[in-house]
């Protein structure tokens, strides 16, 4: 099926956080979000591009990614149409900048699907209609504010904690998380690559909480170290920034770097090639989840559709609206008994708000085809 693209807007809009979400990389209150919107005859589809404000979390940034789509992604597209399967191939040739291709082959996608009537959910093979919810917990002032914070998640219906930790805060946050809710909890750290294989002794002292699993505890790069680091601990290795693509995924599971897999459908340059992981991951029995990059409703709703697929077995970083955004740009997502229900309209099942989308938006600009 081809679909043929008359121009692409590139929307910037700035939400402000709920509270300020603290990781290793620093504090973040107003997340600044870049959505595509590609418009065809009859249809347009759109995507939220991952990229946070400054290249922390990976090289990509929010102006980057404007800057690469204007420039080199958007223009190499064929200009007499062309299916979803195609974007991937023709912007094959540029190195890197995965979360901005992931934005533009995702409305693509979404465009293409409205006008097949089909749903992102069963196009990408959902097994479920509902998927269970977690949410990640950023690094607060005080122990206390850390456990108010987490009774309110648990009492929301959240099914799994994720704790961010770092060197500094890490025992503390975690003994005193247990001890309060109990062993029962599903509960897992994130450390976003705040330490090194030196520290293998100190991690190898969360063995004794029970986690579901510690994700990216070393560098991204260090896949090699990560692998040596799971023959030291107890606790499964979760990799999240390491694994940008299916090869990586193959790598570090042939390697033993990780016995799950955190995907982040932006990280790995879109849905398809997070498909592609799953099933990889699904034939070596490798447990996969859903990450999040504080998305808006856009993003929310073709996550929490790739989270129903079978292989992903653990709750995600699927989180309601509300986790981040007063008033997000669609209509909200919210909790109900701890899960999300997967959208069944066409495409992602779920449109901006006009009127809440113009509030929020900072700047646009139209890239004609
Ligand atoms: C993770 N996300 O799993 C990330 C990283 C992360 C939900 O824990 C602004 C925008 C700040 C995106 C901080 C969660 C961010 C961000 C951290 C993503 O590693
Ligand atoms: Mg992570």
């Amino acid at each position: 099926m081809k679909t043929k693209i008359s121009g692409v807007e590139l929307r910037r809009i700035a939400m402000p956080l709920v509270a300020p979400f603290r990781t290793s990389f620093g504090v973040e209150t107003s997340r600044d979000v870049l959505l595509v919107r590609v418009v065809t005859a009859d249809h347009e589809g759109w995507a939220e591009c991952g990229a946070m404000s400054e290249p922390r979390y990976s090289s990509e940034y929010v102006a980057c990614a404007q800057h690469v789509l204007r420039k080199f992604l958007i223009p190499a597209l064929p200009k007499d149409g062309l299916d979803v399967h195609a974007v991937g191939r023709v912007l094959q040739p540029f190195t890197g900048h995965r979360m901005a291709k992931s934005a533009l082959e995702t409305a693509v996608l979404d465009a293409q699907l409205r006008s097949a009537d089909e749903s992102f959910g069963s196009y990408l093979g959902a097994a479920r209609d509902r998927v269970p919810c977690g949410v990640s917990v950023g690094i607060m002032d005080s122990v206390p504010e850390l456990l108010d914070a987490v009774e309110r998640y648990i009492a929301e219906g959240y099914v799994r904690i994720k704790l961010k930790i770092e060197p500094g805060w890490d025992f503390g946050p975690v003994r005193a998380v247990r001890e309060r809710f109990g062993d029962d909890l599903l509960l897992q750290v994130d450390a976003n690559a705040a330490y090194t294989l030196s520290d293998a002794r100190h991690l190898a002292g969360l063995d004794d909480f029970g986690l579901q699993l510690i994700e990216q505890p070393l560098a991204n790069d260090d896949m090699v170290q990560h692998a040596e680091l799971a023959k030291l601990l107890r606790t499964p290795i979760c990799l999240d920034e390491s694994i940008k693509s299916a090869a990586d995924a193959a790598a570090a599971i042939s390697l033993g770097a990780c016995s799950v897999i955190n995907i982040k459908p932006g990280r790995v340059g879109g849905y398809l090639e997070a498909r592609r992981i799953h099933d990889l991951a699904r034939a070596h029995g490798v447990p996969v989840w859903c990450g999040g990059m504080l998305e808006t409703g856009i993003g929310r709703a073709a996550n929490v559709a790739l989270a129903a697929l079978p292989g992903f077995t653990l709750p995600g970083d699927t989180s309601g609206s509300g986790r981040y955004f007063a008033t997000d740009i669609t209509e909200p997502f919210v909790l109900s008994d701890g899960h999300l229900e997967v959208p069944t309209g066409p495409g992602l099942g779920i449109e901006p708000l006009p009127d809440v989308l113009n509030e929020v938006t900072t700047s646009s600009e139209w890239v004609a085809m």
